[in-house]
Formats: structure tokens, sequence, C-alpha cells
């Protein structure tokens, strides 16, 4: 089988396995985005994401990460909400979580069939060699998939595409097989600035900038300690990730229903006053699976106080004060800044 062939096998296997598109680049197509990357750590905005900095150049290179690597093969996994998932934040005394950690954790459930479809391609190359990547390796997935032609990144960063919108996971697919590349895609954005306007925190200093210091998703996943004080009102009910940005995004109405049935959704909008009831073990019963259980009870129940802290419901008190002793001192600093909120 020549690469033509392959590439058009490749393709209808991952349409099998449920993926919304592929496409392929090669290792080096991607020559912006070390000097981009660069400049954002520079900057300060990947906070104390300090993964990030750590083997930069892995991460703005493919060709480093892996030398004996021909091909590149994205792959966007359709996880389109059913509803309005911005209705919850109407819900002040519940807690929102992000569609995406809603169901199941995908980097469990991408890796799974792209796993399937690389030993597929191995077979099928005559003993090509692969590696699968879904988020956790130092890979900019999404300047990958715009050239692979799958999409663009919108000005809100995410990658996005005319026949799917933005609620979609990427995974990539590292091989020694020589795949013919796709033409890059370009931008649709245009005068749009819909994802920009909404962020109630500000975190885009600039179309096509992030600063994740700033964004409801970092404070509430992966900064650890207390939040900026100025930041907490902004936060709302949101307590695992944020959606706004992706929600408003006009493209979505082209957006594919999800094949996976993992990512529906379980977590719902739980009470915040049952949330924050629950000790560690508690947590750990109730979120296993999800992507929730990786931050933490400690973590969680720091965003839970926040949420509790702008419910506006005085009801709420009794919730939070017996956490304002908690041993961890960022749960002890919510917990009191919740019942000042609300006395
Ligand atoms: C670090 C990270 C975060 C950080 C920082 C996000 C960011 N935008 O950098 C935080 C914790 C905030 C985050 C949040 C979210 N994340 Co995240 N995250 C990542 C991760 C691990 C790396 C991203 C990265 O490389 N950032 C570094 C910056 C410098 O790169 P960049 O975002 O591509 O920035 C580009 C632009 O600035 C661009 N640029 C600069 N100037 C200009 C000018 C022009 C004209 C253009 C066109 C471009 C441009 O150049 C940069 C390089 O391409 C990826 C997985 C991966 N390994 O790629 C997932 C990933 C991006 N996250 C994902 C998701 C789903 C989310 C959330 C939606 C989760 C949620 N609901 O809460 C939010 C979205 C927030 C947002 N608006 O981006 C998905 C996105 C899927 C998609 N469709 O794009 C990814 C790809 C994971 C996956 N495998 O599916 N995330
Ligand atoms: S995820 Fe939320 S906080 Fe982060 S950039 Fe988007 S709208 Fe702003
Ligand atoms: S909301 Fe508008 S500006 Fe933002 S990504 Fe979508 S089309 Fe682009």
């Amino acid at each position: 089988m020549n690469g033509a062939e392959l590439k058009a096998r490749l393709v209808e296997r991952a349409r099998d396995e449920g993926f919304a598109a592929m496409g392929v680049c090669a290792p080096d197509a991607i020559p912006q985005a070390p000097a981009r990357l660069a400049a954002w750590l520079a900057e300060g905005r990947h906070g104390q994401m300090g993964w990030m900095a750590d083997r930069a150049d892995w991460r703005g290179d493919p060709a480093a990460l892996w030398p004996a690597a021909r091909s590149v093969i994205l792959l966007a996994d359709s996880y389109a909400p059913e509803g309005d998932p911005l209705a919850v934040l109407e819900q002040r005394d519940r807690g929102a979580v992000s569609v995406y950690a809603q169901g199941r954790d995908y980097h469990d459930l991408v890796k799974k069939r792209l796993k399937r479809l690389g030993r597929w391609l191995i077979e099928a190359a005559g003993g090509a060699e692969i590696k699968v990547f879904v988020d956790t390796a130092p890979v900019m997935e999404k300047p990958l998939a715009q050239a692979a032609g799958l999409g663009w990144q919108g000005k809100h960063t995410n990658l996005l595409g005319r026949g799917f919108g933005n609620w979609v996971f990427l995974g990539a697919i590292f091989t020694t097989a020589d795949l013919p590349a796709d033409a890059p895609e370009v931008e649709h954005c245009g005068s749009c600035t819909a994802c920009l306007d909404i962020c109630p925190t500000r975190a885009f200093p600039a179309p096509w900038q992030l600063d994740a210091r700033r964004c409801i998703s970092y404070l509430t996943i992966e900064h650890r300690g207390p939040v900026d004080p100025a930041l907490r009102p902004l936060l709302g009910n949101r307590i695992y990730g944020c959606d706004d940005c992706l929600a408003v995004c006009p493209w979505n109405k082209f957006a594919q229903a999800a094949r996976e049935t993992g990512y529906a959704a379980r977590v719902g909008a739980p009470p915040l006053a049952e949330l924050a009831a629950l000790d560690d073990a508690g947590f750990r019963a109730r979120f296993a699976g999800s992507p929730i259980k990786r931050i933490g009870r400690d973590r969680f129940l720091r965003n839970v106080l926040y949420a509790i802290g702008n419910s506006g419901d005085p009801g709420l008190i009794a919730a939070a004060l017996p956490h304002c002793g908690d041993p961890d001192p960022a749960v002890a600093d919510a917990a009191r800044w919740a019942v000042t909120m609300l006395s």
C-alpha cells in the first residue's frame, strides 16, 4: 500500500472509531510555534504550570521530540453538549462543572481509540512505529491540528473547524510511516469577537493570546493555593473549568453530536452544600473515573467555597463554617472568605 492509500484507509478507520476529523502534517509544520511559546512563557502567562516551561524545546518542535517521526496524525473527537452549557451559571446554589469534565476522563477515552488506530497503522504500514499523545506530553496539539488542516485556532486560542465547531478534544499519533500531508487550514473568525467579549475575567490580553493566570479554567484546575481575592467574585459558581468562550462561538452550529458515550453528562450541577460536606474518601468515591478527581479534595473544596461565597445565599454559611479551621490554609481562607461574603 502506498502512502496515499494508507492514509485513505486510515481516514476511514478514524471515522469508524468515532473521530470527527483527521488530518496529517509533517513534524516540522509549525515553525512559528517555538517563538510564540517562548513569548508566552517569558510573559509568565503559564502561571504555576511549570511543566509548560519544562522541555519547551520539545513542545515547540515535534521533530526534536521524536526525530524518527515522519508524519503527525491529528484527530478531533467531539464532546458537544446537548443543552446550553451556560444555563447552570444562573443556579447559584449549584456548582457549574465544565462540559469537558461532565463525563469520564477524555485522556483515557481518546487514548484507547488512538491506540487501536495506531495498532492498525503498525500492521498496515508493515511495522511502522508510533507514539500516541493526548494532552499529557510536550506537544502543541492546536497549532499541529491547524497545520494538518483540521481547523484553525480561534481568537480564544482553541481549535475549531467548519465541520464541527469547537467542542472537540485533540489527539495525536506520531509515526515513522510516510503519509501525505494535508493543506493547513486558514482562519475564519473574521470580525467576530464573541469569545473575547464574554470572558468574565478578561483573560485575553489580545486576540489569540491567553493569560492563563486570569483564566477560570486555570484558576479552578491548575492553580495551587489561594486565588487572588480580586478574581474570586468573577468565578461565580464555576467550580471546575469554564466554558464561556467556547459556548458563544457561532461555528458551534456545525457541532457534531459526540460519538463517545463516555462523555455523557453524569456529574450535572450538584448542590454546593452537598459538595462542601464531602470528606476525602467521599470526594474520591464520587469522582472516580472523572477528570475532577485529579485536583484532589482540598482544591475542589476551595473552589466550592468560593462558589458558596458568590452564591448570595446566607443559608449556605452553615456549609462553609465547618471549614474555617481546615488544615489546608487555602481551604480555611476560602471558608472564611465565603462566610464574610454572605454575612
Ligand atoms: C496548557 C493548557 C491549558 C491552559 C492554558 C490554555 C492556553 N490557551 O494555552 C489552561 C489551564 C488555561 C487551559 C484551559 C482550557 N483547556 Co487546555 N490545554 C493546555 C495544553 C496542555 C497546552 C496548550 C498550549 O500549548 N499552550 C501554550 C500556548 C502558547 O499555545 P497556544 O494556546 O496554542 O497559543 C497559540 C496562540 O497564542 C498562537 N498565537 C499567538 N499569536 C497569534 C496570532 C495569530 C494571528 C494566530 C493565528 C495565532 C497566534 O500561538 C500559540 C501557539 O500556536 C493543551 C494540550 C496540548 N498538549 O496541546 C490543552 C488543550 C488546549 N486544552 C483543551 C481544553 C478543552 C481546555 C478548556 C476548554 C477546558 C475547560 N473547559 O475549562 C480550557 C479553554 C481555555 C482557553 N480559552 O484556552 C483542549 C482544547 C481542544 C481544542 N479544541 O482546541 C486541549 C488541546 C487538550 C486536548 N487534548 O484536547 N488549557
Ligand atoms: S475559559 Fe473562561 S475564563 Fe478562560 S478564557 Fe475562556 S471565558 Fe475566559
Ligand atoms: S467566537 Fe468568534 S472570534 Fe471566537 S473563536 Fe469563535 S468565531 Fe473566532
